[in-house]
């Protein structure tokens, strides 16, 4: 590995990377001292920064919000004047309004070396021709997956989001090699791919990048099958930079979280204090290496827990488990705690079982109740009453093994569900409209 996108620091011992977090976090905390936000909340906290001399030392630090940026923007968090930034980014607003993250040039390319090394590590060179799916826009997915494919050397096709057909055309024409795509547009587009009489599997591709939202192991095999490529989970957020957080290698088996540029801690997010070792917690992450507008235990909200073990791999930087969803993701109903992810895991290692679906939260009189519409397979979806009344019947029977209560299931013909451009919608919630 002697390109110069693999990165040494990836193969550092613990040790070292380690004590390189600790000196990185002091100059970061340092530098986050330089804003309103940040000089106010160390006050407060009574830390200094003499006060932080290793990595530990960040449980004496306070922790930050999305309402935080929300409250101080536009510029509240900036670590040094608007007119030293390069570039600006805001999330999707998934959860609520906006919030703009803020880079210099410095962060920029900082963040472009993350993601090109992300990319040379499952194997991107720069012979490889890219094609990006997602929004480009204020979503960082666009840019920041962009610059990090041209830092790389690969040929860049700035696609954007939708317009199957052309993306379809593109790939096509120009022998795409690798893609970045939402997973829930790679089933979909799947389904285009099939309705004009074309087999995906026939393109030169041969990686995907998946990510920017929850999917669960059944959804990436089937990406796999249907393309005949290797899908690699992708995770990022806009206040961390965006994509090139934390990135599956060649073993599929979690994703490396980049600990030279990030310290990540998973604590339980009502006593935010560390889980147990192993155990399923709340994301926190500081920013180790951006200079424009730092971050200090950003609360993601993103469900995970940290892999055990090393990873065959060689890399030394701790692996993170899929998401399970967002904190305010999981669905309470009849008292049973339930994620998508659960529902999307049984869903989709159903053969029968199309490319989309959609969990409907109502209310039925004084009872919630869950309706699963789920899409059919063209070939499965077959007139005779008594097969579809089989297939509902054992869809609900293997939902309610796995998330202890039985939901209506509802079957749908392929492509009836409503789509959203970008992250797919999984749950609609209709409880307080009657
Ligand atoms: P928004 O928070 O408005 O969606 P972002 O575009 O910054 O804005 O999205 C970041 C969020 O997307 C993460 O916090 C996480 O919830 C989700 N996400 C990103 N990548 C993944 C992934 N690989 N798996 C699961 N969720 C992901
Ligand atoms: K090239
Ligand atoms: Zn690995």
């Amino acid at each position: 590995m002697t390109n110069d996108v693999f990165h040494k620091n990836e193969l550092l011992d613990r040790e070292s990377l380690h004590t390189l977090q600790g000196v990185r976090l002091k100059n970061v905390v340092f530098q986050a001292s330089k804003s309103r936000f940040y000089r106010d909340q160390l006050f407060r906290a009574g830390v200094r920064i003499a006060d932080i001399n290793s990595v530990e030392d960040i449980r004496k630090l306070p922790f930050t919000t999305k309402d935080d940026l929300r409250n101080h923007y536009p510029d509240g968090m900036l670590a040094m004047p608007v007119d030293k930034m390069n570039r600006m980014h805001a999330s999707s607003g998934t959860t609520g309004s906006p919030t703009c993250v803020f880079y210099t040039k410095n962060d920029l390319q900082t963040w472009a070396d993350l993601m090109a090394r992300c990319m040379y590590g499952v194997g991107v060179r720069p012979e490889d021709v890219f094609q990006n799916m997602s929004g480009y826009g204020l979503f960082t997915g666009g840019l920041g997956i962009h610059y990090g494919a041209e830092r790389l050397g690969c040929c860049t096709i700035p696609a954007g989001a939708g317009n199957s057909k052309r993306q379809i055309k593109l790939l096509h024409d120009f022998h795409v090699s690798v893609i970045h795509i939402i997973p829930s547009y790679a089933l979909h587009l799947a389904t285009v791919f099939e309705s004009m009489g074309m087999d995906p599997k026939s393109l030169d591709l041969r990686i995907a990048i998946i990510g920017a939202e929850p999917h669960s192991e059944a959804v990436r095999r089937r990406i796999e099958d249907l393309y005949a490529i290797k899908a690699y989970n992708s995770y990022g957020l806009s206040e961390m930079n965006g994509p090139g957080v934390a990135f599956e290698c060649p073993e599929q088996n979690g994703m490396h979280i980049w600990e030279d540029a990030y310290v990540a801690e998973i604590l339980d997010p009502e006593t935010l204090e560390p889980v147990p070792e192993g155990e399923i917690g709340e994301l926190v992450l500081t920013t180790l290496t951006r200079e424009g507008m730092p971050l200090i235990r950003y609360r993601t909200k993103d469900l995970t827990r940290f892999l055990p073990g090393d990873c065959p791999c060689g890399r030394t930087h701790r692996r993170l488990d899929r998401i399970l969803g967002r904190a305010d993701d999981m669905i309470i109903l009849k008292g049973v705690n339930i994620y998508p992810m659960q529902i999307e895991r049984v869903l989709m290692s159903i053969p029968e079982v199309g490319q989309n679906y959609l969990i409907v939260l109502e209310r039925d009189g004084f009872l919630d109740q869950m309706r699963i519409k789920v899409e059919v397979k063209e070939e499965f979806f077959v007139e005779d009453m008594r097969v579809l009344k089989n297939m509902q019947q054992s869809i609900a029977r293997r939902l309610r093994d796995e998330i202890l209560i039985t939901p209506r299931v509802e079957l749908v013909e392929r492509n009836s569900l409503p789509r959203t451009q970008g992250k797919a919608k999984r749950v609609e919630d209709r409880r307080q409209e009657s």
